[in-house]
């Protein structure tokens, strides 16, 4: 029997989309952008995002749901493993694939197989070449354009910079012209799956990203061990621990005298107050668990990987 509708859902529509492409292309910023807050940790450094981030939009009566995926890049563990695979899942079941692409850097052979491989599904493809901002020379925009037109025919082809807030308008026209009536999936005021102590440890982890160098950042994994608001004032009580896979990663998270630790503590709490809006008292700490990339028992229980 077919489902009656009320009134309001007759009005609603709804679109799914996946944000994929290469590390570092750029794929949390268009995230963050899109949503206005800064649900997903961004980094200079490739391999930031480790898991499936959802985030929510309502244009009037249409939800634009997004999940941000990993970013494509040869894994060389099996956290990266992992996140391939989240990468990969993350692009079937969907109404439209967004494949970001840095305009700066020639296509790999990771983004080519997806492309290949989304073409062959009929998937909706909407191509956005991203940091347009950093072509001296706009002319390179046109053949480039042009080589991904002939060789995939994607739905669209969106030259943006999410930096200078440029194009992104229109990628928003196209995914509003996609979207099919039905209902909203999520609450109209929910902006993100990500629980509060998830996103408080990736705001930790973002500082850390962005202040340390070589391998240290990518053998980081932050945990919230508490989080908890002060019953007899406006304060909120955030505890952390800050997993790295050695001795000697350990002494340059913490710096000399601690001085690592205290800055990168220091800009995380003004980012988690002013995300959360109450003020925040914040705690680190630093252990070593070698090797746990590699681990799946660790994976799982830092709540990156389901079993
Ligand atoms: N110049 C410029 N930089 C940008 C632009 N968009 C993003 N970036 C920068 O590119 C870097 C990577 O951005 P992210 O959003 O973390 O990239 P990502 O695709 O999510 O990366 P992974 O999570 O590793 O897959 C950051 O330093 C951003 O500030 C842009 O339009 N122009
Ligand atoms: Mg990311």
């Amino acid at each position: 029997m077919a489902m009656m509708l009320s009134p309001q859902q007759e009005d609603t529509k709804i679109l799914f989309a996946a944000i994929a492409g290469r590390t570092n292309a750029g794929k949390s910023s268009l995230l963050n952008a899109i949503i206005g807050e800064k649900i997903a940790s961004v980094s200079p450094k490739p391999q930031t995002t480790r898991t499936r981030i959802t985030g929510i939009r309502n244009y009037d009566g249409t939800q634009l749901v997004f999940t941000d995926t990993p970013g494509l890049h040869r894994a060389q563990t099996r956290l990266g493993n992992h996140m391939m695979k989240a990468a990969k899942d993350a692009v079937s079941d969907i109404d439209c694939v967004i494949f970001m692409a840095d305009c700066t850097r020639p296509l790999g052979d990771p983004e080519c197989a997806m492309l290949d491989k989304l073409a062959a599904q009929g998937a909706t493809v909407l191509f956005v070449y991203n940091k347009i901002d950093l072509l001296s020379d706009k002319s390179k925009l046109a053949p480039m354009l042009a080589e991904t037109e002939a060789r995939w025919h994607p739905y669209a082809l969106i030259p943006v910079s999410v930096l200078r807030n440029d194009g992104v308008d229109v990628l928003i026209r196209e995914l509003l012209a996609l979207a099919q009536p039905g209902p909203h999936y999520f609450p109209d005021d929910m902006m993100t799956d990500q629980p509060e102590r998830v996103l408080a440890a990736e705001l930790i982890r973002e500082q850390l990203l962005c202040r340390l160098s070589d391998e240290v950042p990518h053998g980081i994994a932050v945990v919230t061990e508490q989080f908890s608001e002060r019953e007899d004032k406006a304060l909120l009580n955030i505890s952390v621990t800050i997993y790295c896979e050695r001795e000697s990663h350990k002494r340059i998270i913490i710096g000399k005298n601690g001085s690592m630790l205290k800055k990168v503590a220091s800009a995380a709490r003004t980012e988690l107050e002013q995300f959360f809006r109450i003020q925040v008292n914040l705690q680190t700490w630093v252990k070593v668990k070698e090797d746990w990339r590699n681990r799946e028992g660790l994976i799982q229980s830092f709540g990156l990987f389901e079993p």
